[in-house]
């Protein structure tokens, strides 16, 4: 952070101004300024208003009682997810409407309308049932980007177990240790999926996770089809494992909404942090709800001819609230592709936009910028007039990026809207309105009406430029961490009484506009996706030929930031190119693709203090090429010149 400010005082000179386009405005969802007025003043007033507008099966008697660092929203209020996200759109006559416009990769389409997905949900509900599934029960959810990943998680909310959906992407050690962090009792998969042409065998990973998941007593397979299914064999154990077209035809089709407390669990869902073991970052029903039902309207200026789509992974919390819950509570006609942005070319998301008619697409900067290297001629293939609302998500988006997402996906008719928020924030909570913030590339701009943040120094002080803090409870932050409250404690309420670290560095400007500057702890972000620093530190001295390991971020064009792995080898063993690609591979078995470091540097030493730590601060240096801060409590500062000469050879 401290090291990039040259680049930061430049950021903060933007003065393009995008004010919202007239027209926008006119007809937008919120065009009243005095929102954020009106929610300062009263926050639980505010939030009871949007809550109402859901269904209730029991009114809540308390809006917020806050003990910190726990909150509990609408007290005594009864409701389901699943019947606010179905039912009670087809009980108002909606039924008719799709609901998921689905392609898969190789161009396959579903759709679903409001009453189909609800007699979908309904049967599979009852299929969990049939495997003993009730309510409190974990359910692990590790599947494509098909209409059963949404199926799924609105089935269990159904019959009120709690799922934990696991990104695709994760390699099965990955898997076993959500499945027993969560004692999950059912585990649902897919023979696989389709990702830039090839197969990804879902089954056979869940298969390996198996053998260490003592607690899964049942698996549910779904057969994804086509191709992939004719040539992807599966292996099924009698007894545990089920198709899930088998147990759907088999299933009675009514399922009654189980009425859940506002405070039960909704879900719990895996995120990085700064030691080697993922947090379950826990989420409740009814505050969940309400902020991510509130936000999806507000910021994605919802309107009943509006087609979403949002290009996220179910696998992340951006699946979570705005793909699955945020845009069905709104019954929104929601597009979910499965496959890759560049396959078969580079036009496909152009050409997704085109055919099914987009209005608001949702995105994260690191697709952004790749879209932008790929050039300007693939989007210009296709027709993006019906787009009328861009949105980003995942990390900071550079002005440059921001500016060609404005001019060639929005054609300069566009506004964007650079969403701060995070796994444990569960919804958006720093966002420009877009029919009435006055937006600036590169910055989120406010908090959303009801939300309270402030800048601090680690005193506790505020300050223009420090660490991002949030001050006040809001409906849907997460509750705890599964199984380990002290661990919610100590990472997000010990650095100040009361108030919540995010993790994130941020400046205020002159037009009190907040600028996230990125993560100030271990975590990294990777093309948008959170890992910790610890992990693949902890996967790379698995391999037997690692003594020590330094896991460091470095600044990348496209991923925003790219691992660098610094490495120290057991005595006797050789350096090579291939020990190189195997730690890569290590790296991706044991917690996946995503986690492989872009560069290994193999070290007889790692620069330390005398007190033993490794300065990663040193590491980062080394590793963007910058001059080295002070190296005097080194206790060999030598080390940081050899270590400078083999980053250089390696960069070369
Ligand atoms: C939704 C999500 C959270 C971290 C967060 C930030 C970074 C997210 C933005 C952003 C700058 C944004 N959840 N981040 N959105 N940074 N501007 N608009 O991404 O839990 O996976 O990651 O992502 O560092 O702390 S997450």
């Amino acid at each position: 952070m401290s090291s990039d400010s040259g680049a930061l005082d430049d950021l903060l000179r933007e003065d393009r101004r995008f004010p919202p386009p007239r027209d926008f405005a006119d007809r937008a969802v919120m065009n009243d300024p005095s929102v954020y007025e009106r929610a300062a003043s009263d926050p639980e007033g505010y939030w009871s208003t949007w809550a109402s507008e859901l269904d209730w099966f029991e009114p809540w008697h308390t809006v917020l009682e806050w003990t910190p660092p726990h909150a509990k929203w609408f007290l005594g209020g009864k409701l389901n997810v699943s019947h606010n996200c179905l039912d009670r759109h087809v009980q108002a006559g909606r039924g008719d409407r799709p609901a998921l416009l689905w392609e898969g990769e190789p161009g396959d389409t579903r759709t679903f309308t409001y009453a189909e997905l609800l007699a979908e949900v309904c049967a599979f509900a009852n299929g969990l049932k049939s495997l003993g599934v009730g309510k409190g029960d974990r359910v692990t959810i590790y599947l494509p980007m098909v209409p059963e990943a949404a199926v799924a998680m609105l089935a269990c909310t159904r019959i009120g177990a709690v799922h934990s959906v696991v990104f695709g992407g994760f390699s099965p050690d990955s898997l076993a240790d959500r499945n027993n962090d969560a004692r999950a009792k059912v585990l649902i998969t897919a023979d696989g999926g389709w990702r830039r042409g090839s197969v990804v065998a879902l089954k056979e990973n869940a298969d390996a996770a198996l053998e260490q998941s003592p607690t899964i007593e049942h698996v549910v397979v779904v057969e994804r089809g086509g191709a992939l299914s004719a040539q992807t064999p599966v292996t099924m154990v009698p007894g545990r494992d089920h198709w899930y077209h088998e147990l759907v035809s088999a299933a009675a089709p009514d399922c009654p909404a189980e009425s859940m407390d506002a405070e039960d669990l909704l879900f719990i869902l895996y995120t990085s942090g700064t030691t080697g073991k993922p947090k379950g970052v826990v989420h409740t029903t009814g505050g969940y709800l309400t902020q991510v039902y509130a936000t999806t309207k507000a910021v994605f200026d919802l309107h009943d001819d509006d087609v979403y789509w949002c290009t996220a992974d179910v696998g992340w919390v951006t699946g979570h609230s705005y793909i699955v819950y945020g845009p069905l509570a709104n019954c929104a006609q929601v597009v979910m592709y499965e496959g890759a942005p560049d396959f078969p070319d580079r036009g496909r998301f152009w050409q997704l936009c085109e055919k099914y008619g987009v209005t608001i697409f949702y995105t994260a900067p690191t697709a952004i910028r790749a879209f932008m290297r790929w050039g300007d001629s693939w989007p210009g293939q296709s027709d993006l007039s019906k787009l009328r609302l861009l949105g980003t998500v995942g990390e900071p988006i550079n002005p440059e990026a921001w500016m060609w997402y404005h001019r060639v996906i929005g054609g300069e008719r566009c506004p964007i809207v650079d969403t701060w928020w995070q796994t444990e924030t569960g919804a958006i909570m720093i966002t420009p309105l877009p029919g009435l913030t006055e937006t600036k590339p590169g910055t989120a701009t406010r908090p959303f009406p009801g939300i309270q943040v402030a800048i601090k120094e680690e005193s506790g002080q505020e300050t223009s430029a420090g660490y991002l803090a949030i001050t006040t409870p809001w409906p849907s932050m997460l509750r705890t961490v599964w199984g380990d409250d002290e661990r919610f404690r100590s990472t997000y309420w010990s650095k100040w009484e009361n108030v919540y670290f995010a993790g994130d560095g941020a400046k205020r400007d002159e037009d009190g506009y907040l600028w996230i500057l990125g993560r100030v702890d271990d975590v990294l972000n990777v093309a948008g996706h959170r890992i910790g620093t610890m992990e693949v530190e902890s996967a790379l001295v698995d391999h037997p030929s690692v003594v020590e390991a330094a896991v460091v971020g470095k600044a990348h064009e496209i991923k925003g930031e790219s691992i660098a792995a610094f490495v120290t080898l057991k005595e006797g063993i050789a350096t090579s190119d291939a020990l190189m690609a195997e730690l890569r591979d290590h790296v991706g078995k044991k917690i996946g693709p995503i986690a492989k470091p872009e560069i290994v540097v193999f070290t007889a030493d790692l620069p330390k203090t005398r007190s033993g730590k490794i300065m990663r601060r040193l590491l980062r240096d080394i590793a963007e090429g910058r001059t080295v801060g002070d190296t005097t409590t080194l206790a060999d500062p030598a080390v940081v010149r050899r270590l400078q000469q083999m980053h250089e050879e390696k960069e070369g």
